[in-house]
């Protein structure tokens, strides 16, 4: 059986474009391959969390990844800070790492433009990402579109580590969904759907009340036409919602677009809405009864256990390879 990794980080509620764009995909991948899911802490300490906050939002995922039809007993579920292989293995590859190819990453170049204190771990926050992936030996990861440039650096880290020492990490691919892999702000299609973008009317959260939902679909930015109709260049607004109805409501962008011919903007975004809320709805049931269990603690300690083994293993070989420490007697 294939081995997947891929890992959402908790700087924030789940939105619906991490939904779609990774958390769907991971749902229907975990009946075909050995999965490892895990919430990213350490990626998300790159830029400030508050304390209190974090250790909230890090159970809420969590609890979300199991209330979206993660099934523990598939997949393994656990937080990246239990498991220490995982900054030892980015130290390594942020060893083999230039600074130069570090500094072109998109997202390095978008979350630090404008600051004036940029933390280094911005910066190596893609070696860190890479160990998370090579230490399980993934063959495959599933993300959204905005990942691809990281796990072609992946691939290329793990080449020349293997080049360099031994033939240890295995090559992983990435898996980008067909429809839905970037899911836009509602309140600026131009940019993708962000869970820590401050202006919390530009997202839908997975936690999101039925009236926060109408509200914020409602005041999404569309344009002045007035006609329902998919054209991503010139009316990003509506064909985002088109994107969203289509994958959520199970109807094809082109069903759609005649379902509303005729209609106003109004009629399609309340249809929307609870298409929305229909979706989240049992979503919403299932977290509320995980949250404060003892259930979630037991799959993560056991997740934490499952993925420490592998881990360390996929590590001391690389130390080994590498001349680090001593043999051992
Ligand atoms: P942050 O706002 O903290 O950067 P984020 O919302 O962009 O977070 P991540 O935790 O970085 O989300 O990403 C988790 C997964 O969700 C990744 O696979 C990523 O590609 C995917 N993803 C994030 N945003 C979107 C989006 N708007 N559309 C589709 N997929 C997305
Ligand atoms: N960088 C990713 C989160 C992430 C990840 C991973 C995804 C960290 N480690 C390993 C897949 C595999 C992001 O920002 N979405």
């Amino acid at each position: 059986m294939k081995t997947i990794f891929s890992g959402i980080q908790p700087s924030g509620t789940i939105t619906l474009g991490n939904y779609i764009g990774a958390l769907k995909q991971f749902v229907e991948l975990q009946n075909e391959y050995n999965c490892y899911f895990c919430i990213v802490d350490q990626h998300a300490i790159t830029v400030p969390q508050d304390p209190v906050a974090l250790r909230k939002n890090i159970r809420s995922l969590a609890a979300l990844y199991i209330a979206v039809g993660i099934d523990p007993d598939k997949a393994t579920l656990f937080i990246q800070s239990e498991v220490p292989a995982h900054a030892q293995a980015g130290w390594i590859m942020q060893c083999i790492s230039y600074i130069g190819e570090l500094e072109r990453m998109t997202q390095f170049k978008d979350k630090s433009a404008g600051k004036e204190a940029v933390s280094a771990s911005l910066l190596t926050y893609p070696p860190l990402m890479a160990a998370d992936i090579l230490l399980y030996n993934a063959d495959l990861v599933p993300v959204g579109e905005d990942q691809k440039q990281h796990l072609e650096l992946t691939r290329d880290l793990a080449e020349r580590f293997n080049k360099k020492y031994r033939d240890i990490l295995t090559i992983p691919d990435v898996r980008i969904p067909e429809v839905g892999a970037r899911i836009m702000s509602l309140q600026d299609p131009t940019k993708k759907m962000s869970k820590s973008d401050p202006n919390q009317k530009a997202f839908l959260s997975l936690l999101d009340e039925p009236k926060q939902i109408e509200k914020k679909i409602k005041s999404a930015v569309t344009d002045s036409e007035g006609i329902v109709k998919y054209d991503k260049v010139n009316k990003p607004g509506i064909s985002n919602l088109l994107s969203i109805y289509s994958i959520l409501g199970g109807k094809s962008i082109s069903e759609l677009e005649e379902m509303y011919q005729g209609k106003g903007y109004g009629d399609f975004k309340s249809d929307l809405a609870e298409v929305v809320v229909n979706a989240f709805k049992p979503i919403q049931d299932k977290y509320y009864e995980l949250i404060n269990s003892s259930e979630l603690d037991d799959i993560l300690d056991r997740g934490a256990e499952k993925a420490n083994k592998v881990a360390s293993k996929t590590l001391k070989k690389m130390e080994n390879a590498m001349g680090l420490g001593r043999k051992k007697r």
